[in-house]
């Protein structure tokens, strides 16, 4: 069975929140951070940056919460059928992990949100999930990081709209009230 390993507060929460939604079989192995466990030599064979989140079935391992969306969308969502819908599902994750997530680094914050927020908005005002009609990874690595900004940085979406109606509607979904919603365990 696939294993997730996490901790509390973690971006696990946002792979637990995807194998949710696929309904997959999972299991979870807290990490105990502050007694370090995730630097012990036996975490960092699985992930030797010493980081969370990881996976690993059977001998497979892998790490970074983007390539493990991917993964998971790739072996289980049979909608995402040709090369070019892939393409885009990766570009939403990327575009979740090393742009958006810009707005969480003190020295890019001011410059970078309102032009971040502003395409979003727009975005969300023409589509109701950003590949289309269906919900996708897409929404599980963009959505989440939306849902964190007003959580962790008491920003709000004042101004948008439309954003503020994606948000609402990502954190109602019952796979994100029982994973981020209530916190990794
Ligand atoms: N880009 C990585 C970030 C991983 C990361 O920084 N994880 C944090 C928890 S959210 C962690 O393991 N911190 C412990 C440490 O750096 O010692 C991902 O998305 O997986």
């Amino acid at each position: 069975m696939l294993k997730l390993y996490g901790s509390a507060r973690s971006r696990a929460a946002i792979v637990q929140w995807y194998l949710e939604e696929l309904g997959l079989p999972y299991e979870i192995v807290l990490m105990d951070m502050q007694a370090a466990e995730h630097r012990q030599p036996s975490y960092l064979a699985i992930n030797p940056m010493g980081k969370v989140p990881a996976i690993t079935e059977g001998d497979f391992k892998l790490w970074e919460s983007g390539a493990i969306l991917l993964y998971l969308s790739e072996k289980h969502d049979p909608l995402l059928a040709t090369p070019e819908q892939r393409a885009e599902a990766a570009q939403w994750v990327l575009f979740a992990n090393a742009t958006l997530s810009n707005v969480f680094v003190e020295s890019t914050r001011e410059k970078e949100t309102p032009r971040l927020f502003s395409a979003l908005d727009q975005i969300f005002e023409q589509k109701p999930f950003l590949m289309g009609d269906r919900f996708t990874v897409a929404d599980v690595a963009v959505g989440s990081t939306l849902a964190y900004i007003p959580m962790m940085l008491k920003i709000g979406y004042e101004g948008y709209g439309a954003i503020a109606e994606y948000v609402k509607k990502i954190v109602e979904r019952p796979a994100f009230q029982k994973t981020i919603g209530a916190g990794f365990k």
